[in-house]
């Protein structure tokens, strides 16, 4: 079986070529001859992650499946959620967000958060959602290279490590997305596809 990952983050693409092994094989934006930016209009995940996926599905009327997610901080009432690409500004960048995030959480005691991501599949005329969510803390100070946005200021609960320090494998076992795309690997088993 073939299924579109309706998204232009490589590191997502990774994470989840990782997770789903040889389950199905997973065709890139690039590989459908996508190219440019996937509307995200909406102000929940869930919403957006749906929007993502239909919006290939109606282009090139391949099955597809989308991920939306985003870091909540509950000191700054869930921001930046669902803003989470663009929390410092329409360049999107990984750094100017975390350096925004550090600036915003200077002297704030309470620093939990959790990451969740909202994964929409739209399978044989059929649309089917898939969460995944991760409860941590926000550190001071960035610490670790890999993995992708605010993973080196994010410890999972029970972990001294950030998600930057962990490697793709460790990450993907305990993540968001990780356990979002298990229930999708599960569903897609259970339906014989
Ligand atoms: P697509 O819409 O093309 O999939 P995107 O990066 O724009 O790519 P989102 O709109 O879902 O995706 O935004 C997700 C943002 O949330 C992402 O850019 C990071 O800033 C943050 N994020 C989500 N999952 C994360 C993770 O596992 N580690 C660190 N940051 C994450």
């Amino acid at each position: 079986m073939r299924l579109c990952f309706a998204t232009n983050n490589l590191h997502k693409l990774y994470e989840v070529q990782q997770l789903v092994g040889n389950s199905f094989k997973i065709l890139s934006l690039s590989e459908i001859g996508h190219q440019g930016d996937i509307p995200e209009d909406f102000e929940t995940m869930d919403e957006n992650s749906m929007q993502k996926a239909q919006f290939i599905k109606d282009q090139y009327g391949i099955d597809c499946f989308a991920d939306d997610s985003g870091l909540e901080v509950a000191a700054l009432n869930g921001a930046p959620g669902v803003y989470s690409a663009r929390y410092a500004g329409p360049q999107r960048n990984s750094r100017d967000n975390n350096l925004k995030l550090i600036k915003e959480m200077t002297g704030v005691t309470d620093r939990f958060a959790r990451f969740r991501a909202a994964i929409s599949l739209i399978i044989d005329q059929k649309a089917q959602q898939f969460e995944g969510i991760v409860e941590g803390h926000i550190i001071e100070e960035m610490r670790g290279s890999d993995g992708f946005g605010y993973d080196p200021l994010f410890t999972p609960k029970g972990y001294d490590v950030t998600f930057a320090e962990m490697s793709a494998e460790e990450k993907n076992k305990i993540s968001h997305r990780g356990l979002a795309v298990q229930k999708l690997v599960d569903y897609l088993n259970l339906h014989g596809t």
